[in-house]
């Protein structure tokens, strides 16, 4: 079992596309282990996108993700970088295949409704930067035995 980190930008929040987004990823099998909202700050966004720092659109990039609340959330299942990244689709909505969260709602490359991890290895850094260990919650097979019988 992998986990992913996964975050609804201030778009998806503001558009109420949070529920979607997140039932999107649940479908495909992933659970969600750990959940919260909040509003990142400047700190937090320039840590967040620290590989960025070089690029012209990272003033834009910090002051969008900084501009309202965010939800974050942690996904556990196999393969679980990689399927996210499937249902996200593209940076770039317009180049995102059609189906994925940002071909279907998202409105432009910045505006792209969705972050997820690039990498299981990356995926262990943001899950520690969002989220104390105690506040995953493991995956319950007791809860798996019961609904399967
Ligand atoms: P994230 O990191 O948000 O999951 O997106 P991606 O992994 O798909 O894309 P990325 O790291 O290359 O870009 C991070 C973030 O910056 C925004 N962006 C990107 C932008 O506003 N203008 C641009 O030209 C690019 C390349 C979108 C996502």
């Amino acid at each position: 079992m992998e986990k992913t980190l996964i975050l609804v930008k201030p778009d998806g929040v503001q558009r109420c596309l949070a529920g979607e987004i997140l039932a999107r990823l649940e479908k495909r099998g992933l659970k969600i282990v750990a959940l919260k909202m909040l509003r990142m700050d400047r700190a937090l966004a320039e840590r967040h996108y620290a590989v960025h720092r070089e690029k012209p659109f990272f003033n834009d990039l910090v002051n969008f993700i900084t501009s309202g609340p965010i939800i974050a959330a942690v996904l556990e299942g196999e393969k679980a970088v990689e399927s996210a990244r499937q249902s996200m689709g593209a940076t770039d909505p317009k180049k995102a295949a059609p189906g994925t969260i940002r071909a279907d709602l998202g409105i432009n490359m910045e505006h792209n409704l969705i972050h997820g991890s690039d990498s299981p290895e990356n995926a262990a850094t943001e899950i520690a930067t969002f989220f104390e260990p105690e506040e995953i919650l493991g995956y319950t097979r007791d809860i798996d035995r019961w609904l399967t019988g």
